[in-house]
């Protein structure tokens, strides 16, 4: 199809590309030093699990205690060629793509062709046997660049003996020597399941995970960082930067803006680090502290009514997006609707809230109905609260209304809600993104090659430049631990979450009574891709790598 620049995106609707996508795409990718040479697969020390061993034990036989590994300078592995699939997994992440082109170059060099399969729509894809194949063609035209256009994504759990079976059959059917699945907690989770089925049925068939998730919470010391994370936050950064520069030149309005990110409330933390907001809250520390609706209502009045008195009627509060869950009355309201909702029926004439108990039926009872209708939505398949659903951003506007009126003070206050998530998840990915997950397709690869499965890939070092970032893998199992999801004790992938006592919350903490009363707003920009600050990277993977120095 001609266009203006003579570039069409291919893909299920076609898109002409912008002049800095084609830019993007041209731009060359660094790979680590480890990647270029030759290399052999050392292994760790014997792992274990991040709770429930036993248990976990218990559920993969085949794969607890696998060592997790790395790769050091040396060695040689057979060029035979091979038979990939690729599955891009729940919600998209600024460079998924690369990830697929580290994959995809890692067999083109070193392997004789090999062929990679992308399954269409994630998990449900690789069950039902849906693929596109990967050529250079097809590939190319998506370095560099966001969404997940290339093969779509998808949120199935995979986990009843149907589904294995179908999944079994697939790798059958295409004679695959390994998948890749890139994806979150949940996704990795059934990596993990997938890994171990395949290898409880003799299959040689082997399943490497990778990192994604915007949230930021699928990390440890080996995995330092989920990708898409890094341009996420600059984005939604550079959003709030720009309400900061309207709430300063109107005067007269308070921003509420509610921040993806789930369960965890490193997008919010890393986004005030880089702004420096009035208010900030971080959930996990309401959790510790056991506030309630009410004790955050008043944080945010107090803070409002100081502010009114220096002269000051708008500002900027930032609130992650899972905070409902992170209360702990609403949290037991939370658990207690799950199991209702995973056993029986919510009838509109609402007997349900019988099963409640008096506790959770009071705190149901003072939320409002557009909050009580959003808690009793679906739940997503892997039985998590659709967080991004539930308007707390108009809840606690509404509040704090309430109680400025109840308090007698007319402070002016006008509540403005924002929701930032979706716009920020399919940006062009940002220097580190674009470097981190090609490296990471790359390892992938490279783990398979070496006959690995069960692990997800790392890539650490990240502080230092590209070439001298390290590569390995991290037994999945050892990241395992059990929750209850739908009713059942479910082994997951326990999600990172903010660390009180970690550098970031602690730098943080650290200045936001200053931040709250003195206006201290930093706009950050649009994401560079060339130029002084076009590589650094984000403050929470900066003052956690620095803290672990
Ligand atoms: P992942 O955990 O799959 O990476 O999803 C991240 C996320 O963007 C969350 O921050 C958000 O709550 C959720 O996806 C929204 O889900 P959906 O895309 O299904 O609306």
């Amino acid at each position: 199809m001609p266009t203006a620049n003579g570039y069409v995106k291919p893909g299920r609707s076609p898109s002409v590309y912008s002049e800095v996508e084609i830019s993007r795409l041209k731009a060359s990718i660094p790979l680590p030093s480890i990647l270029k040479s030759s290399f052999s697969v050392v292994d760790g020390p014997k792992t274990s699990a991040t709770g429930n061993p036993d248990e976990i034990a218990k559920l993969f036989p085949n794969l607890f205690g696998q060592p997790s590994v790395s790769l050091k300078a040396g060695g040689s592995l057979p060029t035979k060629s091979l038979k990939i699939g690729v599955i891009l997994s729940g919600g998209q992440a600024p460079g998924g793509h690369n990830v697929i082109s580290g994959i995809f170059d890692y067999l083109h060099n070193r392997t004789k062709n090999s062929t990679i399969y992308g399954f269409k729509g994630g998990p449900i894809g690789f069950l039902k046997c849906k693929y596109v194949h990967l050529s250079h063609e097809f590939v190319y035209p998506y370095r560099n660049q966001g969404g997940f256009d290339m093969i779509c994504s998808g949120r199935d759990k995979i986990e009843t003996p149907q589904q294995f079976h179908e999944a079994r059959e697939t790798a059958k059917m295409l004679d695959l020597d390994g998948i890749v699945v890139i994806g979150g907690d949940d996704s990795n989770t059934n990596a993990c399941l997938l890994a171990e089925n395949f290898r409880a049925k003799g299959m040689k068939t082997r399943v490497i995970g990778c990192p994604k998730t915007i949230d930021g919470d699928l990390k440890c010391k080996e995995v330092p960082t989920s990708f898409g994370f890094d341009t996420a936050c600059k984005i939604y950064s550079e959003m709030i930067g720009n309400l900061m520069v309207d709430a300063r030149s109107t005067g007269k309005y308070y921003h509420f803006v509610r921040l993806m990110g789930r369960a965890a409330s490193h997008i919010t933390l890393e986004c005030a680090l880089q702004t420096h907001p009035n208010i900030t809250i971080i959930g996990e520390e309401v959790a510790a502290q056991k506030q309630t609706l009410k004790s955050i209502t008043n944080y945010i009045t107090n803070i409002i009514c100081k502010r009114a008195d220096v002269g000051y009627n708008y500002g900027i509060i930032l609130i992650p997006e899972g905070l409902i869950d992170f209360v702990p009355e609403v949290q037991q309201l939370i658990a207690e609707l799950n199991e209702i909702i995973a056993h029986g029926v919510v009838d509109q004439q609402g007997a349900w809230k019988k099963k409640l108990r008096s506790q959770s039926h009071d705190v149901f009872e003072i939320l409002p109905k557009a909050i009580q209708e959003q808690l009793l939505l679906e739940r997503d398949p892997h039985g998590n609260v659709q967080v991004s659903k539930i308007e707390t951003e108009k809840m606690l506007i509404q509040m704090v209304e309430a109680e400025l009126e109840k308090r007698k003070c007319n402070k002016n206050f006008k509540g403005q809600p924002h929701f930032f998530g979706y716009e920020g998840r399919c940006g062009l990915p940002s220097n580190f993104d674009s470097n981190y997950c090609y490296a990471l397709g790359y390892g992938a690869a490279a783990l398979l090659h070496s006959g690995k499965t069960g692990l997800i890939s790392s890539v650490g070092n990240l502080g230092a430049r590209v070439e001298d970032w390290t590569v390995g893998g991290m037994a999945l199992t050892s990241l395992m631990d059990l929750e209850r999801r739908q009713g059942k004790f479910k082994p997951v992938i326990k999600k990172a979450m903010v660390e009180l006592q970690g550098a970031p919350f602690k730098k943080f903490a650290s200045m936001r009574d200053e931040w709250s009363l003195k206006n201290r707003y930093i706009n950050p920009g649009p994401v560079q891709f060339f130029g002084p600050t076009s590589d650094l990277i984000n403050h929470t993977l900066r003052l956690e790598l620095g803290s672990q120095a």
